[in-house]
């Protein structure tokens, strides 16, 4: 499965507050980073990463009856991409939950889907026709990025050991909700392949 020019790289969520010692830590994270660089080295011409970028007193917190402890709360080191990845070859950074009363998992919209990041016009700018989508959470962010690909009518891949968990019983589903979108599981191993 050669990497071709209509092909992208959706980088989501690799950000200090999900490693180990943040707020929100995603067990085994940091096993995934050497394999995500390998990733930014091969032939892609089209690479996103995405923030989490949460005001302070942001919905999905805890203190405001959410379901998460406060977590890349914008402009803090937390929400920084972690300084492990390689940027270089990164051609725009997108954000999202940038909104207080609203939770945006997918790369693709903020404001729980009211308003585009502008992913989806940015990728069609570029001719891009598949997408290959890593990082964290496989569960959460990831899952959410790869459904809303795949209704946007990209030819959608996850790249598993390029992504991890928050928890196994949620990354199950998680897994069966790709299956029913017939979005493909590869490993990056399989992108260094011919044919
Ligand atoms: C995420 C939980 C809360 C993620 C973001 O990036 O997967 N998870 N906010
Ligand atoms: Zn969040």
């Amino acid at each position: 499965m050669p990497v071709t020019p209509a092909d992208a790289l959706i980088i989501v969520d690799v950000q200090n507050d999900f490693l180990r010692g943040g707020a929100l830590v995603v067990p085994g994270a940091e096993r995934i980073l050497p394999v995500i660089n390998q990733l930014t080295d091969m032939p892609f011409q089209t690479i996103v990463t995405t923030q989490d970028w949460h005001p302070a007193d942001h919905c999905s917190f805890h203190s405001s009856g959410g379901p998460w402890p406060r977590h890349c709360v914008q402009g803090t080191y937390g929400a920084e991409l972690s300084s492990v990845l390689h940027t270089r070859r990164v051609s725009a950074f997108f954000r999202k939950g940038t909104m207080r009363d609203t939770d945006s998992y997918s790369a693709f919209s903020d404001a729980g889907g009211y308003h585009p990041t502008g992913l989806n016009g940015f990728l069609h700018e570029r001719g891009v026709k598949r997408v290959f989508v890593c990082g964290l959470a496989y569960d959460v962010c990831v899952a959410d990025t790869a459904c809303d690909a795949a209704l946007l009518e990209f030819e959608t891949r996850v790249i598993t050991d390029a992504c991890a968990s928050i928890q196994p019983e949620t990354a199950r589903q998680a897994t069966s909700r790709l299956h029913q979108r017939m979005i493909g599981l590869v490993t990056a191993r399989d992108l260094n392949m011919r044919a």
